[in-house]
């Protein structure tokens, strides 16, 4: 126990351990790429780079349409405007807190819905008492890439007339009963950005089965542009630079590497921490094609340490383990302020909010480095109560 940097003993990682630190894939292969865009000039606005990443994400997906952009955020606005959202919107609470700015940023209200303490993802039992004659649609998230519960809310959207859209920051390469996500609702949206297992430095997209709707999209990331001199729609710039997408398909092309590394580690976490008391790292199902890309952990009642005093242990150990997403949405500004009491009816979220970690991995990791993480945890774990005490000691 006194090995514990906590305790006054070193660091177990030298340098800081970060979630999220980006794959980066062929270096060579990215500069060539970088090269030409230099070389053609042609260096945003609809280039050559940014049609072959949307085509190879397509493809990937098996969707008909994907409209690459910025970053999924600005994606996220788009697909919310190109749907016609207004009023109300339900939303999972538990999310990166992009998905209901993307809303409120257009003056539609999120209207938080508990979730599943099993998937993490928004409980389709839950979402039909919180539909009011505002309601338009349903914005659904894929959290850690697992999908959500896409038929239950598909029927749901259905018998009530609403538009179901899907966050998919989490979920590329994810599948559900066999299918992929990108095909799900009348449209899903994906991150690029540097922490995700695929990225283009920041890049998003839409991906849709829906012509009109990606032909209304597309104008939409540009300004609403249809030809020269001919503006057809409102809309704003959401497009991706021709060196964000060099990045897109340099990383594309490593997916099948940066996939197995995550699994990798995925396996070194599952192994290490079989036997953590109070530990469960979230599990995903083997039958899926699955992206492995965040290794998260729940902290129960039963573990010798809260959540917060573990994060501190791994945290003064240089492992940067974080509250994915802590303290949930609706206690975050402007939610907080216009729904205080939310919290009362999202008792799920409130719980899960307390309890989760996501644990480093990705390329920049290797299965050494997960084993003294899964080491660390376990160590904390068992000096329990007396590490408790001296914890409280030095706060
Ligand atoms: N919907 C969902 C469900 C999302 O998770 C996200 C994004 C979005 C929508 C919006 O998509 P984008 O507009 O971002 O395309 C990070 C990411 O910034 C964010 O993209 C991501 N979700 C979220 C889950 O994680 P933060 O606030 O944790 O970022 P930050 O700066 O603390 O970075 C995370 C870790 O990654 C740090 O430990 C440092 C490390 N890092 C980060 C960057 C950018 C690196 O090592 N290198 C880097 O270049 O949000």
């Amino acid at each position: 126990m006194s090995e514990l940097a906590i305790l006054g003993g070193a660091p177990a990682f030298p340098e800081p351990v970060h979630v999220g630190r980006p794959n980066i894939g062929d270096r060579d292969r990215l500069m060539e790429r970088i090269e030409g865009v230099i070389d053609r000039r042609w260096l945003t606005n609809d280039g050559p780079l940014v049609h072959e990443f949307e085509q190879e994400i397509a493809e990937l997906l098996g969707v008909p349409h994907c409209i690459a952009m910025c970053n999924g955020t600005v994606a996220l606005e788009i697909a919310i405007r190109a749907a016609g959202l207004s009023g109300e919107v339900i939303v999972s609470p538990f999310t990166f807190v992009a998905t209901a700015h993307a809303l409120q940023w257009q003056e539609i209200t999120p209207v938080f819905c508990d979730v599943d303490p099993r998937t993490h993802n928004i409980d389709p039992a839950r979402v039909e008492e919180l539909i009011t004659p505002r309601t338009t649609g349903i914005l659904g998230v894929h959290v850690w890439g697992r999908p959500a519960p896409v038929d239950e809310l598909a029927r749901i959207a259905g018998a009530h007339g609403l538009r179901l859209l899907f966050d998919a920051a989490h979920a590329l390469g994810c599948s559900t009963g066999g299918r992929m996500v990108g095909g799900f609702g009348t449209a899903e949206v994906l991150s690029f950005h540097a922490t995700k297992v695929v990225n283009s430095f920041e890049g998003g997209a839409i991906v849709t089965a829906d012509e009109g709707f990606a032909e209304v999209a597309r104008l939409m990331r540009n300004h609403g542009f249809a030809d020269y001199d001919d503006v057809a729609h409102v809309g704003t710039n959401g497009k991706m630079s021709e060196v964000a997408a060099a990045m897109g398909l340099t990383s594309l092309e490593s997916r099948d590497e940066f996939v197995e590394a995550n699994r990798r580690n995925y396996e070194v976490y599952r192994a290490g921490l079989a036997d953590a008391e109070g530990v469960e790292l979230i599990a995903y199902d083997d039958a899926e094609q699955c992206n492995w890309q965040y290794a998260v952990i729940e902290v129960g009642e039963s573990a010798a340490l809260s959540r917060d005093e573990l994060q501190r242990v791994l945290w003064s150990e240089n492992v940067l383990a974080r509250r994915y997403f802590y303290p949930g949405v609706h206690r975050m500004e402007p939610y907080r302020t216009l729904f205080p009491d939310a919290g009362e009816r999202l008792l799920q979220t409130e719980r899960l909010a307390g309890r989760v970690l996501a644990l480093p991995t990705g390329t920049a990791m290797d299965p050494a480095d997960a084993a003294t993480v899964a080491d660390l945890i376990r160590r904390a774990l068992l000096a329990g109560p007396e590490l408790v005490r001296e914890l409280r000691a030095v706060s």
